[in-house]
């Protein structure tokens, strides 16, 4: 494929290029070495739920391949790798004794990034709450936001010496909606006011974090990762406008308005009447801690209509196998509104990548939509940097196939190819692609 950015300037020096995991997406092993069941092993189980049936148990069985993977990692030529760490292996039943054997596999993985040159980005939280938790309330308990300190604290203890960057939550908004709302999502439950006062929880729990980790004396750059896209009306119609206003507060706005101003935006708690969430004296200020940087998840754009329930995509736009819109200048628009919008000392796009239907043949996947959907949006990045927003690294989402949550193993987000039957990775066009980009950026 031609190098669309032959044209554009270099990225920044310093400017770090990554690949992104979760725990529960890759590493199966749900059973070994004294792991607790997460709330996703029980939503697994529920009839229905996963669009394939399936469950994390084997996944890419990462927590026996690590070695291997983490050698395609430096093959790629990749400054960072951003995984996560599954809480129900380092505290099986959330308030207990802390376990050895699981925090052993992080120190090991953390160790061999660092053996093969390559930087380790962790996030704390990406969704895996144990299930003893979720007994007692889950993150609608308040409960829960000390336990999650006790667990950051535990984690920073052992890992914070070597790792750069610290991640509280990946996608607060994802937890709380699409799981305690919409119930597509474990918990799997569908009630609003328990969403909101989740989202509260989560704030809460990455502000007590922050303020914890920094009086254990954290070096790592700490911060939240959020989901995002601009939101776009469908039509000039003002109720159209008004609606694409309100989807972006509650994306947004929810999110960085406690961090940046201690407090939730007011259109949107009139909006939410009595589901807006139980805040107590003195939290808003607990959440309202600088962060070093602001992880942005991006996928697509939102096309938002009064008159739908749900986002009209655009009709006539090429979307993925997810049925996204693919819509790269979104990435820039997003990207340069941030950056005006709120003073974030750092914004890195901490995933970024398209499912696409892949055929494996004769040891190659020629994704070449994928390779596209990736060189566009890191043009993209690229035209957010010139305008001014301060992007200091990109990470495609995913290093690997994975388990694609509600849409099971049927979903292909790797760079990597993945055949289950036989565990054996192949890479894919796409990953030859950033690879060799890579390394005509370090030319430059
Ligand atoms: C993110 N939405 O999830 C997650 O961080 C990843 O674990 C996941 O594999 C990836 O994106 C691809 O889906 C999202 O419906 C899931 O708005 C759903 C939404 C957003 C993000």
């Amino acid at each position: 494929m031609n190098d669309p950015l032959g044209l554009t300037p270099p990225f920044p020096p310093g400017f770090v290029w990554g690949v992104a995991t979760s725990a529960y997406q890759i590493e199966g092993a749900a059973r070994v070495d004294g792991r607790g069941p997460s709330i996703w092993d029980t939503f697994c189980r529920v009839p229905g739920a996963i669009a394939d049936g399936c469950s994390g148990d084997v996944a890419c069985d990462h927590y026996h391949r690590w070695a291997t993977d983490l050698d395609l990692v430096k093959s790629l030529g990749v400054e960072a790798y951003r995984f996560s760490i599954a809480w129900p292996r380092v505290r099986p039943d959330g308030h207990g004794a802390f376990n050895a054997a699981g925090m052993d596999f992080y120190d090991k993985l953390v160790d061999g990034l660092l053996a093969r040159g390559v930087t380790p980005y962790i996030t704390l939280n990406h969704w895996d709450l144990p299930q003893a938790l979720q007994d007692e309330g889950g993150w609608g308990a308040r409960d829960t936001v000390h336990r999650f300190v006790e667990y950051a604290r535990h984690v920073h203890a052992r890992l914070g010496d070597r790792v750069r960057s610290i991640t509280t939550h990946n996608e607060p908004w994802v937890m709380a909606v699409l799981g305690h709302q919409n119930g597509i999502f474990a918990p799997g439950l569908k009630h609003r006011p328990l969403a909101m006062q989740v989202s509260h929880h989560l704030l809460l729990s990455h502000g007590l974090a922050l303020q914890a980790l920094r009086a254990d004396g954290a070096k790592a750059e700490l911060g939240i990762v959020l989901n995002l896209a601009p939101f776009h009306p469908a039509t000039d119609a003002p109720a159209d406008h008004d609606k694409a206003r309100l989807e972006d507060g509650l994306l947004r706005r929810w999110y960085l308005d406690p961090i940046y101003h201690a407090k939730y935006p007011e259109d949107v708690l009139a909006e939410l009447g009595p589901d807006a969430p139980l805040v107590q004296r003195g939290d808003m200020a607990d959440i309202a801690q600088p962060i070093d940087f602001l992880g942005v998840n991006y996928y697509s754009r939102s096309v938002v209509s009064a008159a739908e329930p749900w986002d009209a995509q655009a009709a006539g736009h090429e979307t993925t196998a997810m049925g996204w819109e693919i819509y790269p200048q979104g990435l820039t628009e997003l990207l340069v509104a941030l950056g005006r919008d709120y003073p974030v000392p750092a914004l890195i796009v901490t995933e970024n990548g398209g499912a696409f239907a892949d055929e494996l043949s004769h040891g190659r996947v020629h994704d070449a939509d994928r390779a596209r959907y990736l060189a566009t949006h890191v043009a993209a990045v690229s035209d957010a940097i010139a305008q001014g927003a301060p992007v200091h690294g990109y990470m495609v989402w995913s290093l690997l196939d994975n388990f694609e949550w509600a849409s099971g193993y049927d979903k292909r987000f790797g760079i990597v190819h993945v055949d289950y039957a036989t565990q054996r990775r192949t890479l894919k066009d796409s990953a030859l692609w950033y690879r060799d980009f890579l390394a005509r950026q370090r030319q430059r």
